[in-house]
């Protein structure tokens, strides 16, 4: 195991319990009546019909098809992977031929259903927390066919024998493959239709996965044509976990209560670290890979506590704070706490990093929240590393409705299984041996230009889990179409079918990043509407909105331009932080005075920008991001999801 590995091994020790061998369970698909005997065909269509009625569904969805397909594993029969086909209008996936395009969407984990997209995000229909269904105006499958898949063997409601769990990335692929494979038996046109293969946060090893199967193919199954991936944790963990953790900051202040002090210790934490990357567009070389430094005392050091290894850092705060007394708990006695904090800060030496944490930058800053900035203080001690504006909305997805035994019927799913969010997909193995897609991004982006297949990458603003600054690093630590990262840095807008401001956009060389403002690590979630658009304009698409394009004059320009303040590191995020008053909601805003404070001192902080962008004539004018805006399973541990 590699030590850039070890920071995710923590974070997901907990419901990860790495099973070993003997505990395994070993799953099969279930035989529900018509099922056709021999290989796959279009007669499994009817099979596959999902015809009988979803319990609390009362409105129409669309024609949709789902069930388990054979991988193809040699020796694992019992190994298959769950979909759930929806058609964009109702033949468009039956047809005989077609030159539409589909789309795949993957979730992450590693091992979480894809299901969580089906339901929370852009899938036909969303299930509330009370557990009521409605229509999701917004799906993606409203844009094109659209399949969702429980993989790899094993996840939601794929099955896989016990012995028959992957033992690394690469049979991920060949077992995505050999799915494929089956799949267009089944659904002919798909065989030759553009695939955009699309997916979020630990999706970002899958896909890249995938696609280095897919190019050692003589004749893959399917014709990929894009690629994209949100949030995804293609770097190493300490790339995308730890190093954006001071920008996480910059975009929410809250989360230090607007303290410069506060702000100048983190600031300084990152350097010590080397986690203060420069970014140069186009990049000069090889960023180097960053090297974790561990906590040295305090406690136990506190990562490795076994206590927190099973509860997960936020149980461990909570734990920590139930063991103080109701004297120590009160607004006076935490704020005492927090200034012997900031003054043991201002007695040590500069250069030493704190030995409780280490480098452990994002458990500090969450720890320190928790302890000391409101509204994290109100009630309970919770923490939504997926979204940070909404400190209980962490995401998560009941098993009611897919295990209820109507539901199962219908998608012809698995009995000898009930369906879970997350499941260790690795067996006994403790970590995923395979090593980062970082490791061989540019060598995918050679493959990926030689066959003209788009790639693209996209970010939540709000996600703290997986922050675009380490995307925005990954894409300049790449060569693409001959060059090291962009050439420009990424500061075109681009607005919502409705005209609302959706964030960041830039293409070039068949890439293209996109920052979403005011979605969270989940982003179709909340921001439905930008996601749709995304996918309509962008994925299918191919809108040009801030693409770098030569002018007659030779110089280059950037369609719907560059705008100055776009170009800042930072996008702010709300003001605004969600708590719960008894049943209702409300939300936090510091005192106007401490946000005017806050942002005088941080212009004063902010360096000029390292590239040489210049805001040409036409520089978008729809207003600056300042004024647009003013996951699961938390509790146990966080889950790329
Ligand atoms: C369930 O939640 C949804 C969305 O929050 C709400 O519209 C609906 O009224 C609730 N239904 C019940 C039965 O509580
Ligand atoms: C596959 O599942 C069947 C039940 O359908 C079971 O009898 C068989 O042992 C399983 N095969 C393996 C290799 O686990
Ligand atoms: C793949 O799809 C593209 C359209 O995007 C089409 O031009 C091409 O012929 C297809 N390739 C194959 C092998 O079907
Ligand atoms: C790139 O494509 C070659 C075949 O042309 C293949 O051997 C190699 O594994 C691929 N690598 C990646 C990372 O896609
Ligand atoms: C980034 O630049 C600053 C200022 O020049 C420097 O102090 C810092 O060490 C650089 N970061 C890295 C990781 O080299
Ligand atoms: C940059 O890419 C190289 C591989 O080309 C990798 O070894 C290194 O870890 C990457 N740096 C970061 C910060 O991810
Ligand atoms: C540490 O450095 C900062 C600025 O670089 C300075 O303001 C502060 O006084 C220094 N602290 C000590 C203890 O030297
Ligand atoms: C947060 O509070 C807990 C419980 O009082 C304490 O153990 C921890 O040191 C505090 N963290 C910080 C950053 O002060
Ligand atoms: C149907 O919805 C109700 C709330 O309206 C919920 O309590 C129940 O669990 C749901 N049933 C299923 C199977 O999801
Ligand atoms: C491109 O997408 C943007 C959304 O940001 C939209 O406003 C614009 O109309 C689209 N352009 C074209 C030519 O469709
Ligand atoms: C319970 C508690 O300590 N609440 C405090 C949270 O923070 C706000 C703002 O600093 C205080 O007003 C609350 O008293």
């Amino acid at each position: 195991m590699t030590s850039s590995r070890r920071v995710i091994l923590i974070l997901l020790a907990a419901a990860s319990a790495v099973m070993s061998q003997s505990d395994l369970p070993s799953s099969f698909p279930h035989n529900y009546p018509g099922k056709p005997t021999g290989a796959y065909s279009p007669a499994w269509q009817k099979y596959f019909e999902v015809t009988a009625p979803l319990p609390n569904v009362s409105f129409p969805l669309p024609r949709s098809f789902a069930g388990n397909i054979d991988v193809q594993r040699a020796g694992h029969p019992n190994n298959t992977l769950f979909f759930w086909a929806v058609e964009k209008q109702t033949g468009s996936l039956t047809a005989a031929t077609s030159t539409e395009p589909w789309g795949i969407w993957l979730n992450g984990g590693p091992g979480s259903s894809s299901m969580l997209g089906f339901f929370l995000e852009n899938g036909p229909m969303r299930i509330a927390d009370n557990g009521t269904l409605s229509p999701n105006e917004y799906s993606w499958d409203k844009v094109a066919d659209y399949i969702w898949i429980d993989q790899p063997v094993g996840t939601g409601f794929s099955t896989a024998d016990a012995a028959g769990y992957i033992a690394d990335e690469d049979q991920m692929g060949a077992d995505f493959m050999g799915f494929l494979e089956n799949l267009v038996k089944v659904f002919p046109s798909l065989a030759t239709r553009p695939l955009h293969l699309t997916g979020e946060s630990y999706a970002g090893v899958y896909i890249p996965y995938i696609m280095k199967t897919y190019f050692s193919m003589a004749k893959p199954p399917v014709n990929i044509t894009k690629i994209a991936i949100g949030d995804g944790s293609i770097a190493a963990d300490v790339v995308f976990e730890l190093m954006p953790s001071l920008s996480v900051i910059e975009t929410f202040p809250q989360l230090i209560g607007y303290d410069p002090e506060v702000y100048t210790y983190f600031k300084e934490q990152e350097h010590l670290c080397g986690y203060d990357i420069n970014l140069t567009y186009p990049q000069n070389g090889i960023i180097p890979s960053l090297v974790f430094t561990d906590a040295l005392d305090r406690d136990v050091p506190f990562l490795e506590r076994a206590a927190y290894a099973k509860r997960g850092l936020v149980a461990e705060i909570t734990r920590r704070y139930a063991g103080l007394d109701s004297d120590q708990r009160d607004h006076l006695a935490r704020e005492r706490e927090r200034r012997t904090w900031k003054r043991d800060l201002s007695l040590r030496a500069n250069g030493t990093l704190d030995p409780w944490y280490g480098c452990a930058l994002f458990p500090e800053f969450i720890d320190y929240a928790l302890n000391y900035s409101a509204p994290w203080n109100f009630t309970g001690q919770d923490f939504n590393v997926y979204d940070i504006t909404d400190p209980f909305g962490s995401p998560s997805l009941a098993p009611t409705f897919l295990n209820d035994p109507r539901t199962r019927a219908a998608l012809h799913a698995p009995t000898s299984k009930d369906w879970t969010q997350s499941f260790w997909i690795f067996g006994d193995l403790e970590d995923d041996p395979s090593p980062v897609p970082m490791n061989f991004l540019s060598e995918l982006a050679t493959n990926t230009t030689a066959h003209d297949i788009s790639v693209i990458l996209f970010s939540g603003n709000n996600d703290a889990l997986i922050a675009h600054r380490g995307t925005e690093v990954t894409i300049q630590n790449t060569t693409f179409g001959g060059i090291q990262g962009f050439t420009r840095k990424p500061s075109t807008p681009w607005s919502d079918e409705t005209g609302k401001p959706a964030g960041i956009i830039h293409q070039e060389r068949g890439w293209t990043y996109v920052l979403f403002s005011g979605a969270s690590h989940l982003i179709p979630q909340k921001t439905p509407i930008a996601a749709q658009t995304f996918l309509r304009e962008f994925i299918i698409g191919n809108n040009a909105t801030g693409a770098v394009v030569k002018t007659p004059a030779g110089t280059a320009s950037v369609i719907g331009g560059e705008s100055a303040q776009l170009t800042e590191d930072i996008l702010p995020g709300s003001a605004g932080i969600v708590y719960p008053v008894g049943t209702a909601t409300s939300t936090f805003v510091y005192p106007a005075e401490t946000i005017a404070a806050w942002n005088t001192f941080i212009r004063g902080q902010q360096v000029a920008p390292v590239s040489a962008v210049q805001t040409p004539a036409n520089a978008a004018s729809q207003p600056g991001p300042r004024s647009l805006f003013s996951g699961l399973l938390i509790l146990v541990c966080f889950w790329l999801l």
